[in-house]
């Protein structure tokens, strides 16, 4: 679908071209995370001076606790629910040649009768699928009452879909980490991460479930050496509710637990710019959401995905339809003990704590082959146009 040229807005006085980008915090991090990305990458890649309408601040000071100073092409606004004040805020403001409202956030009607004078490319920036009707849908426009089209934008893993998030510098940067021991030391030092671990490496990145009990039975029973770092409070939560952990156990950043063989660190938050080296730093990971996965999926490495739920079992199509498309070429011996338990994590799974054991244990006798499987997945990714260079192709708006 090739839409109309919308360089053809941008200001020809010199002034910068100005793009908008909304974002309702609903819960969690990704709403904030994804539109924080999107609108670093506008900026650094389609040169725009971005303007974000977000309504937490809050949410961003936890991901980007200096996001005042830390890239001058970004504003951002504090989104009010008051008319009259929306009125005042963009009576101060230039016009936007694109208007990005993420996962369906509705735009103020102030917001679309501007819209109506300077005609910008407006675009509905949906959540991540590899489901296909999303590739069927995607760049597609739907007239609205204003009279405007908008577009959606499906980001996805297919050629043809809105494609993933990616900064142009991301294998430079996971390259130099990676053969860099003292930064990566340097970064465990400067976060609290033990310099050491025993076994392999797990960032655990996950919601709160009656999984997680199972889990930890399963891997003490494989009695290999094993290290989790558990990020973001829940999976921890979910241990002191299930009392595989002491009361006062983990309270702390930095808190360690034994169980056999199985050790468990509590990990702080870092800002979203220090989480890719949280993934580079493991042999594997339990990511979970929108963003945090798409990371997974950039680093490489040997993942499950915790997805976030939706009624009537939503997610589980969502979480079928990538993996159908990710293990396709993968051994059958890794396909077979990957679903199984990608399928218990999720709670679509029927393993008792018997078959759980031998399921992960066929898992890790494949350890090496679901290595390959996962960077050849992840090279074919990286081979493709990223979000922000389809756009570009999409808007005629120059790419740097
Ligand atoms: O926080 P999430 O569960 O967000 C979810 C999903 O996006 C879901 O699709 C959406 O519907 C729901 O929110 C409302 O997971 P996600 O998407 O991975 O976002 C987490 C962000 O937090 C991501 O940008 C990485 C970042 N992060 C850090 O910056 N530092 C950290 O230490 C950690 C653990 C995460």
């Amino acid at each position: 679908m090739q839409s109309q040229d919308f360089s053809v807005y941008a200001p020809t006085d010199g002034s910068a071209t100005e793009a908008w980008v909304f974002v309702r915090v609903i819960d969690n991090f990704g709403d904030v995370g994804v539109g924080w990305r999107l609108s670093c990458l506008l900026a650094e890649l389609l040169c725009l001076r971005v303007r974000l309408w977000i309504d937490d601040l809050g949410a961003l000071d936890r991901l980007v606790p200096e996001h005042a100073g830390y890239q001058p092409q970004i504003v951002v606004e504090t989104w009010q629910d008051d008319e009259a004040a929306m009125q005042r805020q963009l009576a101060a403001v230039a016009d936007p040649v694109l208007v990005i409202e993420t996962f369906g956030c509705d735009l103020p009607s102030a917001v679309q009768a501007r819209m109506t004078e300077c005609r910008p490319l407006w675009l509905n920036w949906e959540y991540l699928t590899a489901e296909d009707w999303a590739v069927d849908l995607h760049a597609m426009p739907s007239l609205q009452a204003n009279g405007l089209e908008k577009y959606f934008w499906f980001m996805g893993v297919d050629a043809a879909s809105g494609g993933l998030l990616r900064e142009a510098d991301y294998l430079a940067k996971r390259t130099a980490f990676q053969q860099q021991v003292s930064m990566q030391q340097a970064f465990r030092q400067q976060y609290g991460l033990p310099l050491q671990h025993s076994g392999q490496l797990w960032l655990v990145f996950a919601y709160a479930s009656v999984c997680w009990p199972q889990w930890m039975a399963m891997w003490r029973q494989a009695d290999a050496p094993m290290t989790l770092w558990l990020a973001g409070g829940q999976v921890v939560d979910s241990l002191r509710a299930a009392q595989v952990i002491a009361p006062d156990a983990l309270q702390q950043d930095g808190d360690v637990y034994v169980l056999d063989k199985l050790t468990l660190v509590r990990i702080p938050f870092v800002p979203q710019a220090a989480f890719d080296r949280l993934l580079w730093l493991a042999d594997a990971a339990i990511v979970r959401g929108e963003d945090s996965f798409v990371r997974a999926l950039w680093a490489g490495l040997p993942f499950f995905w915790h997805i976030y739920r939706q009624d009537d079992d939503a997610h589980l199509h969502k979480l079928h339809a990538f993996w159908n498309k990710a293990m396709a070429g993968w051994p059958v011996g890794v396909r077979g003990a990957f679903m199984a338990l990608s399928d218990d994590l999720n709670g679509a799974g029927n393993l008792d704590g018997l078959r759980r054991v031998e399921v992960w244990q066929d898992l890790y006798a494949n350890w090496q082959n679901w290595v390959k499987a996962a960077a050849v997945w992840s090279e074919m990714l990286h081979a493709q146009d990223s979000a922000l260079e389809k756009l570009a192709r999409f808007s005629h708006l120059p790419l740097k």
